[in-house]
């Protein structure tokens, strides 16, 4: 386990800060995806890599490509650079990134195809993936604040039953609506399998760790509950019985109103918020009981100008009175322009 020193040499992580429930004057600020192909050093790298996955599984170029935006825009966090489907690779799915595609995995569909797939984590690629996170803490400059992810089962399920991206989730539904004691087997072998994975990263340096959700939105309500509250909750658990004061970050993108019912029954420390949640109610409701991250439209940060100012002037206005760490609704999309980060880094910390 990797020695933390929060306060080395008096100095202090603003974002880490935050994170575990104080209030900053000026916000801390850090971007989902802020690294990746908006960036012409990520694009040299990655072509130098190869293949994406090669890119993940290289712990020397995955430090560099984590770092080189919290060194180009001075963020005040750094999110480990991997994806959330190297969890079913360890547990042996088939798995590709293809060019201009996505990724595309062998699908998984029933009982009979579960047999496939390990019961444990698979540690050949994942290991290089926790030496990435000691690298990057082992490298990090004294005020940014190192955040490790996975993604939550149910999301991660989507892109195992679909086979990949998907627009309508008919298989994973179909199964999980049709025969929920089944699905329900993939979904806790994803519940231990992430659990691990995340340990692993807080034992590797990772000062905080964020569970994406990014297909909250695409569940009926009476299926919230069960798919995505109740396996985050069991992580949480695990997480803070080992871990105490690491806080943990869940982003359900597009729970719209069952985003309260999340920050209650998960138990996470800090709720990422996407960019459809209305301002006011975020603060009259989620920020009176939890910490918030958010929620910038990534296009937003596209269109740059007096759009952009516009909308980060009423968010730090809205909730910059609590504990708050900036951020977009959603991941950096691949045609931002470098300026438009520097402008919203500077905006951000103006006073
Ligand atoms: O060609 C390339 O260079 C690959 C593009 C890319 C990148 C840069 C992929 C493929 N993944 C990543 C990195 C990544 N993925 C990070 C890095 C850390 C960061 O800077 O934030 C993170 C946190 C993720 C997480 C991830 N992967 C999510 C959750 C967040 C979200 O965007 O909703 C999801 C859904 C994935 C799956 C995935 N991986 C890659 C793609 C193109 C996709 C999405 C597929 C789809 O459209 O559904």
């Amino acid at each position: 386990m990797v020695e933390k020193n929060k306060t080395i040499k008096g100095m202090t992580k603003p974002a880490l800060s935050v994170f575990t429930g104080h209030t900053q004057q000026i916000p801390p600020i850090w971007l989902m995806r802020q690294a990746g192909r908006y960036l012409p050093e990520y694009r040299a790298l990655r072509a130098k890599a190869g293949d994406f996955l090669e890119l993940c599984y290289n712990s020397e170029f995955a430090a560099e490509v984590t770092l080189q935006p919290v060194k180009r825009f001075s963020l005040d966090a750094a999110i480990l650079f991997s994806d959330i489907l190297v969890v079913p690779h360890a547990l042996g799915q088939e798995l590709e990134f293809v060019e201009g595609e996505g990724p595309k995995l062998r699908p998984v569909r029933d009982v009979e195809d579960l047999k496939r797939l390990s019961t444990e984590l698979n540690h050949n690629n994942l290991s290089a993936v926790y030496e990435t996170v000691t690298k990057v803490y082992e490298q990090l400059e004294e005020t940014v604040t190192l955040i490790g992810f996975a993604g939550a089962p149910w999301t991660v399920a989507t892109y195992m039953v679909e086979g990949g991206a998907s627009r309508n989730f008919e298989y994973v539904k179909q199964w999980a609506f049709s025969s929920p004691e089944t699905f329900d087997i993939l979904i806790q072998r994803l519940v231990e399998g992430t659990t691990e994975h995340l340990c692993r990263q807080i034992e590797a340096g990772a000062e905080v760790v964020q569970l994406f959700e990014s297909w909250a939105g695409i569940l009926p309500p009476s299926d919230f509950d069960r798919w995505c509250i109740k396996p985050v909750r069991a992580i949480v658990e695990t997480l803070r019985r080992r871990f105490p004061g690491v806080p943990v970050i869940g982003y359900p993108r597009g729970a719209g109103v069952m985003y309260t019912g999340y920050a209650r029954a998960t138990l996470v420390d800090v709720l990422g918020l996407d960019h459809t949640l209305p301002l006011q109610w975020i603060s009259e409701t989620l920020q009176r009981d939890v910490v918030v991250q958010g929620n910038l439209d990534p296009q937003l940060l596209v269109v740059g100008g007096t759009p952009m100012i516009n909308a980060v002037k009423s968010i730090k206005k809205t909730l910059g009175g609590r504990p708050f760490v900036f951020n977009l609704g959603h991941g950096v999309l691949p045609g931002t322009p470098l300026e438009h980060v520097s402008e919203l880094v500077d905006l951000v910390r103006e006073e």
